[in-house]
């Protein structure tokens, strides 16, 4: 799988972020990678590994900017190819007459993802790798990024490499058994390879449980404030935030839309979702706002449902309570008594739940604690887990071959019980290296970032 299956052109590409900055880093990959910068700088030789200060220039000989130049020859570097790296000061637009420069030299702008896909084509890294970059780039909370650092030292590749091995291990005492066929087998041995089998795959469906719905444990899980009008949910977000960002009245119905912002809570941040009260309301506009009330509850991660204290129960509490008990064997769920600075009108014993007291005139401190304890519990066993929708279908699939062949197992058909452990093989070899790979990988790669 070298070079010559695919295209060596030289690719360029920005590679921090736009906007303003200290720096810009303009990155060239590919065969004319180091002529294309010793045209610009006007040198001839670059050390490897080293940083030359220097300056470059345009096509019409005028300087464009005075930048630390880094190269790494191939195949010591991230693509396996020739890399260029350019650090330019300020933000973008140095950057950009730069990478137009780079583009009139020869090179071409490269696709999203496109030098983690050569580096993986070059065998430099495998997609357990791969995609714990990628997901590395948006990882929103220290945790998600430790575990994807685990992942890029090759961890996940680790634990599918002895998952494989036992099956191997596996598939060879079968094709060994099947050169006795004509013999009566030994029961024993057959229950031994049964008790394996169920191990490992128990192991795998522990993982698989564990990876589902972890999309939050990397993006940043969605906590909806819901609740009838006026109990104080766009205070609360506020309160959340430390600064006015929803309006904030004492009529009912204020807030129309969702509102989503990011809080770091601990070592995690979260994405804070105000809501419109929930009522029976005839306003057009008001019942659309309500209807994404409903929908959030159904696609948040974590529910806190708002009570005020100063009111009495009534029946717009009664829905939010009725709607909150259907998700709460779904999600972890809050409810959280408001306006606690008031007098009290509210019987919460009709909640029937551990309710977190708190004022957003006074304090919302227990409402963060006990959030903080949710999510602590949301990232425990998180050791090992697959971190794709890709690597969770791989597994699946290697158990269902392991499951498919507990059958033949039994009956001592062992030519038929050898076929699917060699499909489960198959199977979880491919999530470091598929065997097929181009429509897949493609359609991978190009959910990276440009650059990457
Ligand atoms: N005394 C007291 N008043 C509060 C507290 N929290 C909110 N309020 C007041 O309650 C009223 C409603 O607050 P909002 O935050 O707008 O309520 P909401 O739940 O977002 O209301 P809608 O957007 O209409 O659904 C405002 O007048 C707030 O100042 C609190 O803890 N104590
Ligand atoms: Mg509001």
């Amino acid at each position: 799988m070298k070079n010559q299956f695919f295209q060596t052109d030289t690719i360029v590409a920005l590679a921090t972020s736009r906007g303003r900055g200290a720096i810009s880093i303009v990155r060239v990959s590919g065969s004319d990678a180091l002529a294309i910068a010793s045209k610009l700088t006007k040198k001839s030789t670059f050390t490897p590994r080293h940083a030359t200060l220097s300056q470059l220039f345009d096509r019409n000989n005028e300087i464009i900017d005075e930048a630390l130049v880094l190269y790494f020859n191939a195949p010591k570097s991230f693509t396996g190819e020739d890399i260029v790296e350019f650090q330019l000061h300020g933000g973008d637009a140095v950057a950009m007459v730069a990478i137009d420069e780079i583009l009139n030299l020869g090179a071409r702008v490269a696709h999203p993802g496109e030098f983690t896909k050569r580096a993986f084509l070059n065998n430099k890294l495998d997609l357990t790798k791969a995609e714990a970059i990628a997901k590395l780039i948006d990882a929103k909370s220290k945790e998600s990024a430790k575990l994807l650092a685990r992942q890029l030292k090759g961890e996940l590749k680790k634990f599918v490499d002895a998952q494989r091995d036992e099956l191997v291990r596996i598939l060879a005492n079968s094709e060994v058994m099947i050169d006795y066929a004509d013999e009566d087998l030994p029961d024993e041995l057959l229950k031994n390879l049964e008790d394996s089998l169920k191990k490992l795959s128990n192991e795998l469906l522990k993982t698989k449980q564990l990876s589902e719905n972890r999309d939050g444990f990397f993006s940043g899980y969605k906590v909806a404030i819901v609740g009838k009008p006026n109990v104080g949910k766009s205070s609360l977000l506020n309160s959340l935030l430390a600064y006015e960002r929803a309006i904030v009245s004492e009529i009912e119905g204020t807030t129309r839309d969702t509102i989503e912002e990011y809080i770091v809570l601990g070592e995690h941040t979260i994405k804070i979702v105000d809501t419109a009260g929930i009522r029976e309301s005839e306003d057009r506009i008001e019942k659309i706002g309500i209807e994404y009330s409903k929908r959030m509850i159904e696609d948040s991660d974590i529910i806190i449902a708002l009570f005020d204290n100063s009111r009495e129960f009534d029946k717009n509490d009664e829905e939010i309570l009725s709607i909150i008990k259907k998700e709460k064997s779904q999600k972890p769920l809050i409810v959280v008594m408001n306006k606690t600075d008031l007098e009290n009108r509210f019987n919460e014993a009709l909640l029937e739940e551990e309710v977190v007291k708190i004022s957003c005139k006074e304090s919302v401190l227990a409402l963060k604690n006990a959030l903080l304890k949710i999510l602590d519990k949301m990232h425990e066993g998180s050791e090992q887990i697959l971190i794709s929708k890709r690597q969770i279908d791989i597994v699946s699939r290697t158990i269902e071959s392991i499951n498919n062949s507990f059958a033949p197992l039994r009956r001592g058909e062992l030519e038929i019980f050898s076929f699917y452990i060699n499909e489960a093989i198959g199977n979880i070899s491919s999530i470091s290296r598929p065997y097929e790979h181009s429509q897949m990988l493609d359609e991978m790669f190009s959910n990276f970032c440009l650059g990457k």
